[in-house]
């Protein structure tokens, strides 16, 4: 190695993977090594002692890979990214957005006596239709001895002769004749 005179000595990085080698430099000075150095990025450099603004970070909730940090049911989607909500797509409350399964509501008339009744239903929209009293849902008489669809409880008891002086325009049912039994005892 030559010799210098120390008024001559050059200070400076004399390793050539440095950032700042000096070719000329005759005595070691400061190395810089320029990279990332947070040690909490994706793209650390240990060997970088002056960090050259090019750190990269995960996205929030994921690591460096892209993986989530938690995802309790491993279907890609972080947990603090889930949306609960109701996945059924036949559902009145469907969320498309919902990885997570939430409550479904189906609407319908929920009330088993009602002739719309709908069993898939969970939630009452108010659409219940209730057969008229004494009828059933198709508006036949559940009562109707005589089958002249008039109910039974819907009878009107009076003369049905048009001539008779009592004569019951609104009689449905007539009334007979009063026979005196006999009493067997
Ligand atoms: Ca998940
Ligand atoms: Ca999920
Ligand atoms: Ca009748
Ligand atoms: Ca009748």
């Amino acid at each position: 190695m030559a010799m210098v005179c120390d008024e001559l000595e050059i200070v400076g990085c004399m390793d050539v993977f440095a950032n700042n080698y000096n070719s000329l430099a005759t005595d070691p000075g400061f190395c810089e090594y320029l990279g990332c150095t947070d040690a909490s990025a994706c793209n650390y450099d240990m060997d970088a002692n002056t960090d050259d603004g090019t750190c990269e970070y995960p996205e929030e909730y994921y690591d460096c890979n892209g993986i989530c940090l938690n995802d309790v049911d491993g279907d890609g989607v972080c947990d603090e990214l889930e949306i609960a909500g109701c996945q059924d797509p036949s559902a009145d409350n469907y969320n498309s957005l919902a990885t997570d399964p939430g409550s479904c509501e189906y609407l319908g008339c929920t009330d088993a006596s009602a002739c719309n009744y709908d069993m898939d239903a969970n939630t009452d929209d108010g659409s219940c239709q209730l057969p008229e009293e004494y009828y059933d849902c198709n508006g036949i008489c559940l009562n109707d001895v005589d089958g002249d669809g008039v109910c039974d409880e819907l009878e009107i008891v009076g003369c049905m002769d048009s001539s008779g002086g009592n004569y019951n325009p609104l009689a449905t049912d007539p009334v007979f004749p009063v026979f005196i039994t006999d009493v067997w005892t």
